[in-house]
């Protein structure tokens, strides 16, 4: 694929870039969007189970929603986008990854500086005591497993709907993005907030925002260049681009 111009100059100047990304890159890991036809969200709306009164009211169903999710993250790869993603750290000076997602395949792939705005699927913990858990350490059995130290219901690490982001974490991503020289924004719908704040923090502050995505989305006006296509391919030609550039 040919890049335009522009962007080819941006990449071969640029220190920091920040790659904020959503569930479509880890659609090509077989783990299904949110909003795609064959999405998460499909079967369930987000109100009814990505909350905490839902999990409140069905622990269970919450609980074994989580652990369908889970059974399909462990058994999904990193994909060509994240290992390309991770391989661009020994090209720039500061590369930085600010994800929506909570399947870990960012880090599983070898990025090393991972900012997660909603959470992370493997950690789990009491909502009463706050004590911690691994997933194996939790033999749930069909509803949702109770804390050994207090008996209080376990719940997963991530974000729900009403709930607020790690506050040190999204204060530090936004400010990661808004010194950054270049932004991609890959495989989100950009339609939740606060976190969809982040591509228009970058540009504030000055970066080139290049979205990567198989269909344009809210923000492709915004942008400054949109780039369709799916993210396990288009990242790898960029890497390509990039080394020859480096001449590394
Ligand atoms: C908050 C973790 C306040 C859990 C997620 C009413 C009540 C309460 C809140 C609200 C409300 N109305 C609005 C809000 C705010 C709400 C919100 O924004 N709602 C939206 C729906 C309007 N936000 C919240 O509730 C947030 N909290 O506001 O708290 C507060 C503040 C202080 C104190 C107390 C309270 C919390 C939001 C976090 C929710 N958690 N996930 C879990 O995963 O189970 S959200 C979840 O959906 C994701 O994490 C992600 O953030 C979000 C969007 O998903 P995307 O990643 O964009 O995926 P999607 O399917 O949408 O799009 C995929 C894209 O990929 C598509 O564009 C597709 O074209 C593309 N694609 C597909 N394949 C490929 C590809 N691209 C490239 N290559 C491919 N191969
Ligand atoms: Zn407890």
């Amino acid at each position: 694929m040919e890049f335009k111009e522009e962007f080819l100059q941006k990449l071969k100047s640029a220190g920091s870039v920040v790659f904020f990304t959503g569930a479509g890159i880890s659609a090509e890991s077989g783990i299904p969007t949110f909003r795609g036809n064959e999405g998460l969200w499909k079967k369930f709306r987000p109100e009814e189970l990505a909350n905490f009164d839902a999990f409140i009211r069905n622990p269970g169903l919450v609980w074994e929603w989580y652990q369908y999710r889970r059974k399909i993250v462990e058994e999904a790869q990193p994909n060509a986008g994240h290992f390309a993603i991770a391989e661009m750290e020994n090209y720039f000076d500061n590369v930085s990854v600010i994800t929506q997602n909570i399947d870990n395949l960012h880090a599983r792939a070898g990025s090393t500086k991972i900012y997660e705005l909603h959470g992370n699927i493997e950690r789990n913990y009491c909502i009463d005591c706050k004590t911690y858990y691994t997933h194996e350490e939790l033999e749930s059995s069909g509803s949702a497993p109770e804390c050994r130290l207090c008996g209080g219901l376990i719940r997963p690490d991530v974000v729900w709907f009403g709930e607020p982001l790690p506050q040190n974490i999204f204060s530090a991503a936004e400010n990661v993005a808004r010194n950054s020289d270049i932004c991609f924004v890959v495989g989100t719908s950009a339609v939740v907030y606060p976190a969809a704040y982040i591509p228009g923090a970058a540009k504030s502050g000055g970066s080139y925002l290049v979205e990567i995505n198989i269909e344009p989305t809210e923000l492709s006006y915004r942008v400054d260049y949109s780039i369709i296509g799916k993210s396990g391919e288009i990242l790898p030609q960029i890497l390509e681009k990039v080394k020859k550039l480096k001449n590394r």
